[in-house]
């Protein structure tokens, strides 16, 4: 068993997204997803040994986290060992460079960097493909942030559980980027968990969802092989819309937009309507993510100024895989 294992992970933002899981035991999802991994946010995480021989230890943003949230941090680690009974008690310290539970997917690189740290601690030696099922029960979204660029999370077949795991399609090293506007950074007041199980039993529109990914998919790959920006864009638009329209249509409504993410698409199709291709999409909360062109990323950003306060904008570039972090040197050894 190592000492000390400490990895980066980066978030990612769907652009054909994931709405809605068929088993949610295993975390096997209703449809494929894809997505853009980005550089901007990531999550910083260590496990080192513990003196405790009761319970692991987490540490999130220098917090401790309550019996809830250590809970959960422990069942996962479960998984990396044959008898969770004789696992070694761990202390998990995460920094999270993501604002958390702000429908910026902070759970999707805080699971990758934890099963990539968790991968190695315990020498589980699972491919990034095997860990992508693994991680993917932590959080679905978490699946895709195994990998850098562009990220393919299949949805699998029946049961299986190892049927449903990620792949990079492209690396995204082209001219991408994708510029977050923080409408409202904190915590949303439903989960995406709560979400699309509502939208799943109650929303008419869900039935088609499965239909429109399923078109979306195959469309997206090609666009994305032929590197055409725009078609991207226009599918991504479209796929946020759909998901959100089917959203909008549960009983009682689901709605995660405000009146400033309204200004935000606004804007947006205001700088297409000057001839700057820039398209919108949106997860489980009010912030919108607009994918641009890195080398218009600045005029955009300018024009986005008129509305939105400076640290409201954060440009990303597309981000790479997780990777491993000296830890001392980034945050000292407190
Ligand atoms: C996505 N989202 O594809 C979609 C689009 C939000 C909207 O994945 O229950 O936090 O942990 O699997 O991964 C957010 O859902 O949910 C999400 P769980 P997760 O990015």
């Amino acid at each position: 068993m190592d000492v000390t294992a400490s990895y980066r992970a980066y978030t990612n933002i769907a652009l054909i997204k994931y709405w809605g899981k068929r088993d949610a035991e295993l975390f096997l999802p209703m449809t494929s997803s894809l997505s853009l991994t980005l550089e901007a946010l990531y999550t910083d995480t260590r496990i080192t040994m513990t003196d405790s021989a009761q319970a692991d230890c987490f540490i999130l943003n220098g917090q401790l986290q309550d019996v809830t949230a250590t809970d959960r941090i422990s069942r996962f680690l479960d998984r990396f060992v044959a008898d969770a009974s004789q696992r070694p008690r761990v202390l998990v310290e995460s920094i999270n460079h993501v604002p958390t539970a702000a429908g910026l997917a902070s759970s999707a690189s805080a699971y990758a960097a934890l099963g990539c740290a968790a991968n190695e601690y315990f020498q589980t030696q699972l491919s990034r493909k095997e860990l992508s099922t693994l991680v993917r029960q932590g959080s679905g979204s978490a699946t895709r942030s195994l990998f850098g660029g562009f990220a393919l999370w299949h949805r699998g077949t029946g049961t299986d559980s190892a049927s449903s795991y990620a792949e990079q399609i492209d690396d995204a090293q082209w001219d991408i980027a994708m510029i977050i506007i923080v409408i409202n950074a904190g915590p949303k007041r439903i989960s995406s968990r709560e979400g699309m199980i509502h939208t799943m039993q109650t929303s008419p529109y869900y039935r088609v969802w499965p239909d429109v990914v399923a078109e979306a998919l195959p469309a997206m790959q090609e666009a994305i092989a032929q590197q055409d920006f725009e078609r991207v864009g226009r599918l991504s638009e479209h796929n946020a819309m759909a998901m959100h329209a089917s959203m909008i249509a549960s009983n009682p409504s689901l709605t995660y937009w405000e009146p400033e993410s309204l200004t935000a698409m606004q804007c947006v199709r205001e700088l297409r309507d000057q001839g700057i291709p820039c398209y919108y999409t949106m997860d489980a909360g009010p912030n919108v993510k607009v994918l641009c062109r890195h080398t218009q990323a600045q005029a955009i950003m300018q024009s986005l100024s008129q509305y939105f306060k400076p640290d409201q904008l954060i440009l990303s570039a597309p981000g790479s895989d997780p990777h491993p972090i000296d830890w001392e040197a980034l945050y000292g050894n407190v």
